[in-house]
């Protein structure tokens, strides 16, 4: 396989002006007839190039030019299933007739079926195995779509767009038609038809036009629309408040389905969503289940005018679209609830994906260079990381410039495909900062780490902090730049506690309040003045940019921890507090010393439950220990057993230690009334649940709480909690688990908990009940949700037992992968990617993971996005 690079980009030698398709639904064979008015790109470098088509395993079976039939010898059918035509005039109508088997497409991408029912996915490159189409994002083109099909069994059919004539055909067939009057690139083409339902609504966008929302899920789902719905509704109003983006078409259909490769899709007019990030009510969806259906909702949405009106000139732009959007649905979270306890979530998550990755052999920039498979580049460091630095942006040139730079950014660019570069020109050009430095953000992989040093001189009141930045190589990047860094920081008095006004050296007048410093070259000193006392640095509020922040001494973080004015701060605190002392107690296991315990910890938990009430959700955030992948994280070599027994035998004490406060805590919020999603009420779950799984931990007194929690609960969060404790224990796992499959065996969705949950037991048998897992009669390979809820769980939720000393959870994941290669290639690629990671452990457990890699990279015919991950893994 070939890579593509970043500099190889060249103008697209053909526009497509319209697309006229029209679609003959059938399973088994699918005729699909295409019109495109195409003309010479007046920008094209090659005045003469050929006209080449991409296509995918589709079978031709008619072509005209100009409306009359076009001669074999006028065109030539390339291996990779494309289509050129070595001379064509510079205005052509090209048709094309194909047929395709939508049936037999497992890899869920292009047109499938799922439950009878048809749907297609096109991002990236899908469009191709539909028809013959320049299929880059920066050709956009007005489609209308055409589509029949069996009345009975197809009753509905949709495409994007706006809803243009239906009627009866011949034959018990039936046909509509859509037109969508926006020009779009083709990987936003969607068609869904089948036996579907809708939930509608309707919104009212700020100039008064009516808009109607439609869910389509399977009869049966209708009660499980209602939070999709309101998501839909509220994300419509945030962003014409915030960002003044109304919507633009008269209609916004959601289909649900259950066969799909991610979360959501934001095809024009029709987004497609995986029914996980739809379907919610109380007894089956847990409250982060709920977080995903609003975020991922809000996220498809967004794009519209990110993404959709303004889209990507290539695909290693992507992150334009994708970090754009995920900053704008972390804003819009945050604004629903607490903007803390958001943003400590949203840093959790970046550091359990992202970090890792930036560490590991895919290690790439948030603009990549280059990529065998474009399938692979749909990363936390694309998403996630991209967003940080949108945020760093946001934060540099504040959040009024910011909105005037997004104005410009569409304004400069609606109905086009822009660059990473062309957004950057815009935020630059309205706010009248040089930003020029930040484009190393997403030139440059890696995760910075910086460290601070304070010095403070009594005698002349001063308090000299020195920061420096240092960001280790990656694959293709041995030598790396500093980055302009904002460390947004604040002192507090070392004695007190309280926060301190701030001048710098220079200044006038002295600053209350979060200020921040820009950290640009590889070390920079800040002099502060009139400092009565040595202080406590706080720094990184917020999470000021995606870095680590290392070496600050324990005594500084117990302080800040207690009592930082900044959330984060104060939560990460901490989390690395914590971190610190399990380190350390790790390397006593590892020279086979007693653990010992630090008492601070127990107060921490004390003083935690003693403060809850004022936020409970922040204090479910504080509450736990941090998880085993951000200590792993932090070693040189990770030593998954050593950090679980530890991390094990903490919760067992403190549980024990902390127990009456813990118990106090979990009956004090027992009454949570009729579930409601909202922040603090989920915040109030966590919190109990948290104390829970302390107190669970602790011993049977614990379990047995659990197990009336399970028996008792009315909703899927505290249920589920409480089966995630039980399942831990051999005396009350087994009954639990078959408790919960009889219960809930017709909710494919709540199977996949129940595979999940299994698959992230610690106990000893995990690896052999993986296994055995797959052949369990509810178990499919060809059901991405399923592989991930059971392999994926296992692989990347269960360190301890994944890496296990036998080997076999690494053998079981690459039988997994090789397996599933030929039937969905993407799911197989992303599923392969933990034995990439061997670097990160010791041997023996290295040389086995990197023996599995390698038997993964030997099998035969390997699609090209395993191949990319396997072979990125080994080099
Ligand atoms: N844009 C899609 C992701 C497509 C992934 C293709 N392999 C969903 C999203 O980010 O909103
Ligand atoms: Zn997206």
């Amino acid at each position: 396989p070939r890579a593509i690079h970043r500099l190889d980009y060249r103008p697209p030698a053909f526009l497509v002006d319209s697309a006229d398709l029209h679609f003959d639904l059938d399973p088994a064979a699918t005729v699909v007839r295409s019109t495109l008015v195409l003309r010479r790109n007046p920008k094209a470098e090659d005045r003469h190039a050929p006209l080449r088509l991409d296509g995918e395993g589709l079978t031709l079976l008619g072509i005209k030019v100009d409306g009359v039939p076009f001669p074999k010898t006028h065109y030539t059918l390339g291996e990779d299933g494309s289509l050129t035509v070595p001379n064509p005039s510079d205005i052509l109508v090209l048709e094309t007739e194909v047929r395709i088997a939508p049936e037999e497409n497992t890899a869920f991408s292009g047109l499938y079926t799922s439950g009878g029912n048809f749907y297609t996915q096109c991002e990236a490159e899908g469009f191709r195995r539909i028809t013959f189409f320049p299929d880059r994002p920066d050709v956009m083109t007005r489609f209308t779509v055409a589509i029949t099909a069996d009345k009975a069994r197809y009753p509905v059919l949709l495409s994007n767009g706006n809803p243009a004539g239906a009627g009866d055909g011949e034959g018990g067939k039936h046909w509509a038609k859509w037109e969508d009057p926006h020009p779009k690139p083709s990987y936003l083409f969607a068609l869904v038809a089948g036996d579907l339902v809708a939930v509608s609504d309707y919104f009212t966008t700020k100039s008064g036009r009516d808009v109607v929302l439609n869910i389509w899920v399977r009869a049966g789902d209708e009660d499980k629309c209602a939070y999709a719905m309101d998501s839909l509704k509220r994300s419509m109003k945030w962003d014409e408040e915030v960002y003044g983006f109304e919507y633009d078409l008269d209609v916004f259909n959601i289909a649900a389905v259950s066969d799909f490769n991610m979360g959501a899709m934001e095809n024009k007019g029709l987004n497609v969503f995986n029914t996980k990030f739809v379907l919610a009510k109380p007894d089956t969806a847990t409250d982060g289940d709920y977080q995903g259906v609003e975020t991922v909702i809000a996220h498809e949405y967004f794009h519209n005018w990110t993404g959709n009106r303004v889209t990507c000139r290539d695909w290693f732009q992507l992150s334009l679209k994708e970090g754009l959007t995920v900053f704008r649905d972390q804003q819009f979270s945050g604004d629903q609830g607490s903007r803390a306890v958001k943003r400590i979530r949203d840093v959790r998550g970046l550091r359990a994906a992202q970090f890792p990755e930036d560490a590991g052999p895919m290690a790439h920039p948030v603009r990549p260079d280059s990529y065998i498979e474009i399938d692979n580049f749909y990363t936390p460091t694309v998403y996630q990381k991209g967003a940080e630095v949108v945020r760093l942006l946001h934060t540099r040139i504040g959040a009024q410039a910011f909105r005037r730079g997004m104005d410009l950014y569409v304004e400069r660019h609606d109905n086009s495909a822009a660059t990473i570069e062309d957004f950057r020109a815009a935020m630059q050009d309205a706010s009248g900062v040089d930003l020029s430095a930040f484009a190393k953000w997403y030139e440059q992989a890696g995760t910075p780490e910086v460290t601070a040093e304070g010095e403070y001189d009594e005698a002349a009141r001063r308090y000299t902090l020195t920061l420096r930045q240092k960001t280790p190589p990656t694959p293709g990047q041995p030598e790396k730049r500093p980055l302009p860094i904002p460390v947004a920081m604040g002192l507090l008095d070392a004695g007190t506690g309280r926060e301190q006004p701030t001048r710098l050296q220079g200044e006038n007048e002295a600053r209350t309040g979060t200020r921040t410093l820009m950290l640009e070259d590889a070390e920079a000193r800040f002099v502060f003045e009139d400092v009565p006392a040595p202080p406590v640095p706080s720094l990184l509020r917020g999470f000021s940019a995606p870095v680590k922040l290392k070496g600050l001494p324990l005594d500084q973080l117990r302080t800040l921890a207690a009592r930082d004015t900044d959330p984060f701060t104060r939560w990460d605190s901490g989390q690395q507090y914590a971190a610190a002392v399990m380190l350390g107690m790790v390397a006593a296991h590892r020279r086979g010393e007693p653990p010992g315990f630090d008492p601070a910890l127990a107060e921490a938990v004390r003083a935690n439950l003693a403060g809850a009430d004022a936020d409970p959700a922040f204090a479910a955030e504080a509450l736990p220990l941090p998880g085993e992948g951000f200590l792993a994280d932090q070693m040189d070599l990770a030593d998954p057993e050593a950090i679980h027994l530890v991390r094990r035998h903490l919760r067992r004490r403190i549980g024990a230690e902390c127990a009456d406060a813990l118990r106090e805590t979990y009956e004090r919020l027992a009454d949570t009334g009729p579930y409601s999603p909202d922040g603090a009420s989920i915040g109030r779950r966590s919190l109990r649940n948290a104390c829970l799984a302390y107190l669970a931990a602790a011993g049977e007194d614990g379990m047995r709480l659990a197990r009336a929690q399970f028996d008792a609960a009315a909703n899927m969060t505290d249920v589920l909690a409480a089966l995630s404790l039980l399942a831990e224990s051999e005396e009350h796992g087994p009954a639990a688990l078959a408790a919960f499959h009889a219960r809930w065996r017709g909710d494919e969705l709540v199977v996949d908990k129940w595979f999940s949950i299994q698959a992230m037991s610690a106990q000893a048998g995990t690896a052999a009940r993986v296994r055995e897992l797959q052949r369990h009669p509810d178990f499919s390979l060809r059901n991405p949700n399923r592989v991930r809820s059971l392999l994926g769980a296992f692989a990347s939720g269960n360190p301890y037992r994944f890496h296990n000393r036998s080997g076999e959870g690494y053998a079981l994941l690459a039988d997994a992968v090789i397996a599933l290669d030929p039937i969905n290639a993407s799911t197989a690629a992303r599923l392969v990617g933990p034995l990439g990671l061997w670097r990160r452990q010791a041997p023996p457990l290295s040389g086995m993971m990197r023996r599995e890699l390698e038997r993964v990279l030997a099998a035969p015919n390997l699609s090209k996005g395993t191949y990319e991950k396997a072979s990125k893994g080994l080099a």
